[in-house]
């Protein structure tokens, strides 16, 4: 007899010292450092991968490094879907990415617990080099999956020692040929819900449990170059130098000064890292390295600020003697989640009592990429005090618990309504006419637009 899931919890002690093994998978060092693309990473992917196999999963690993566990409904067809990434930052923290992950591990569970069958399939995924931390650009594994990278891209996105996203790749045996020619099928999925910690203040201040988004930020990331003219600091007067950092110095605070413009309300602009050449006590700095990681909820207004920001760190360095290389890294739009996956969260939240709060994501998330391949939700579980991507991230585990009891709840809810807009497409097609002229082949994709119900409510069954 399987207990109604809507009363089943999530067994928080279990969900718990499941994320700290996780954790515990990490360099040397402060925090966690789990890097895209290497062999940590990739005994990240294989601890995920045998859990979900001990919960009745069958497991792989598509072409880019993602592992899918799938566990069969009662009838097959379209899944619905959750997970987050296992890769880290440099020292992030232990929740990032982790905790959307190690709720799916749980969801897996408890549903083998109480002997739940769904209608259709669900899929428990862990994407690969989600953080942008080593490459430059965000989501590799999830942008692959969505048929969003090319092969070229994998080439040119390289790391801070010169080794391309490729290379990486092919060095944990992944075929990045074959990575970038092998998009998910829209039609194996009905709709994807990703559980993440905020990474931001909204719900620790507000002291709400679970926020649902609405919409996730972009990011424009460029890489900068200051070139200016090293020399003896000692020999050289201060009139007439070309100091690179000086330079740079300036720059960094236009991009601040710009982000905290009224005008840009909602952009938000950071240089996480600078490298400075030759690096010497005793030598002006000839050429200074740095990142520019520009975020909005407004496409357009983040790409003007990128824009208006290098056009006014250009004037900078002229003004220097100095000169400015630009670099591309990565440039993803806003992205608005569809409401009506977002409504069969909430209704859930209503239904089990669970206080929420809609908002959007400073942050960029795989939900963003897998949007494109099916409708997509995201839960957020309160940080601490907003912080994210350092050591001292955290999420309480009653709180995490209370995120994967919502989490669970929404599934089930889509898979009846996928099942429910299954069905009612078996039956329109074996109702409808056949049409006198030879139909061309349906894609696999047109079934899923009845099965995965479509972006607004309207569409749906
Ligand atoms: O960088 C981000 O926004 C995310 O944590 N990958
Ligand atoms: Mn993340
Ligand atoms: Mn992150």
């Amino acid at each position: 007899m399987t207990q109604p899931i809507a009363t089943r919890k999530a067994d928080a002690d279990r969900l718990w010292s499941t994320l700290r093994s996780m954790a515990a998978l990490s360099e040397d060092g402060p925090g966690v450092s789990r890097l895209a693309y290497t062999r940590l990473e990739r005994r990240a992917h294989d601890l995920f991968g045998q859990w979900m196999t001990e919960a009745g999963c069958s497991v792989r690993v598509d072409p880019a490094g993602n592992t899918i566990a799938t566990r069969p409904g009662r009838a097959d067809g379209p899944a619905v879907g959750t997970g987050s990434h296992l890769d880290s930052v440099y020292n992030g923290g232990r929740f990032d990415g982790i905790a959307g992950t190690m709720a799916a591990v749980e969801v897996a569970r408890l549903l083998r617990e109480a002997e739940v069958e769904t209608e259709l399939p669900l899929r428990f995924v862990a994407f690969a080099g989600e953080e942008g931390a080593r490459f430059g650009q965000a989501c590799c594994g999830s942008k692959l999956a969505a048929g969003l990278s090319s092969r070229r891209e994998l080439d040119e996105r390289c790391d801070r020692d010169g080794i391309s996203l490729a290379e990486a790749m092919e060095s944990v045996g992944l075929d990045p040929d074959l990575a970038a020619s092998t998009p998910w099928c829209p039609a194996d999925w009905s709709a994807f819900v990703e559980l993440h910690v905020e990474q931001g203040s909204v719900l620790d201040s507000a002291k709400i449990d679970v926020g649902v988004v609405d919409l996730i930020s972009g990011s424009t990331r460029l890489e900068l170059v200051v070139t200016g003219r090293a020399s003896h600091s000692g020999g050289t007067p201060m009139r007439g130098r070309a100091d690179a950092l000086a330079a740079a110095a300036e720059a960094v605070l236009v991009a601040e000064r710009l982000a905290l413009d009224p005008r840009h309300r909602g952009t938000r602009a950071t240089v996480g890292r600078l490298t400075v050449e030759p690096g010497s006590i005793t030598t002006i700095p000839g050429a200074v390295t740095f990142s520019l990681d520009v975020r909005d909820i407004d496409a357009d207004r983040q790409r003007r600020a990128a824009t208006e920001i290098v056009g006014r760190m250009r004037a900078v360095c002229l003004r220097r003697g100095t000169r400015l290389a630009v670099r591309l890294l990565a440039d993803t739009s806003a992205v608005v989640l569809p409401d009506w996956v977002r409504d069969e969260v909430t209704d859930s939240a209503n239904e089990l009592g669970i206080p929420y709060r809609v908002l959007t994501s400073g942050a960029s998330h795989d939900a963003q990429m897998i949007n494109r391949v099916t409708p997509t939700a995201m839960i957020f579980v309160p940080s601490r005090g907003g912080l994210s991507h350092v050591p001292e991230e955290w999420t309480d585990p009653a709180k995490l618990a209370v995120g994967t009891d919502l989490l669970v709840a929404s599934m089930l809810r889509l898979d009846a309504r996928a099942a429910a807009a299954t069905r009612q497409a078996t039956t329109r097609q074996a109702t409808t006419p056949r049409a006198a002229t030879p139909r061309a082949a349906g894609t696999r994709a047109s079934q899923a637009s009845h099965a995965g119900g479509s972006e607004s409510r309207g569409d749906q069954a």
